[in-house]
């Protein structure tokens, strides 16, 4: 008895692979093909990419402080934080917001903007 359960029950395992494998596998390509539509639109409506100086931050903590408050400004479209490096790397359509509400938000997160370059 057992020893003829051994290959039906393998059979099935394979075919649960191969399940899964095509199951993994579409998402993954709709991820890439709808990443790669993102940046074609977000070139298109000419974002730009503001590399902030921010004093005072010393951890983690205020890495989310600051990554929170420029998030909710209208027309943030990414932000990056590194409390080592004391920067904020903020994507934003210059339509929709201006670099003074970007610094204003990590002002109202308890920073200091230093300095600001845009690229
Ligand atoms: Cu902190």
């Amino acid at each position: 008895m057992y020893t003829n359960a051994k290959p039906i029950k393998r059979a099935v395992l394979g075919s649960m692979a191969v399940a899964s494998l095509s199951l993994l596998a579409a998402p993954a390509f709709a991820y890439t093909a709808g990443n790669n539509q993102s940046t074609q639109q977000e070139q298109a409506k000419g974002e730009k990419v503001a590399n902030v100086s921010i004093k005072g931050m010393t951890c983690n903590v205020c890495e989310n402080k600051v990554k929170e408050g420029v998030s909710k400004v209208k027309g943030v479209s990414d932000v990056k934080v590194s409390h080592e490096q004391g920067t904020a790397v903020v994507k934003y359509d210059p339509k929709k917001t201006s670099l003074p509400e970007i610094q204003k938000a990590i002002a109202a997160s308890g920073f200091e903007v230093v300095s600001t370059k845009v690229n």
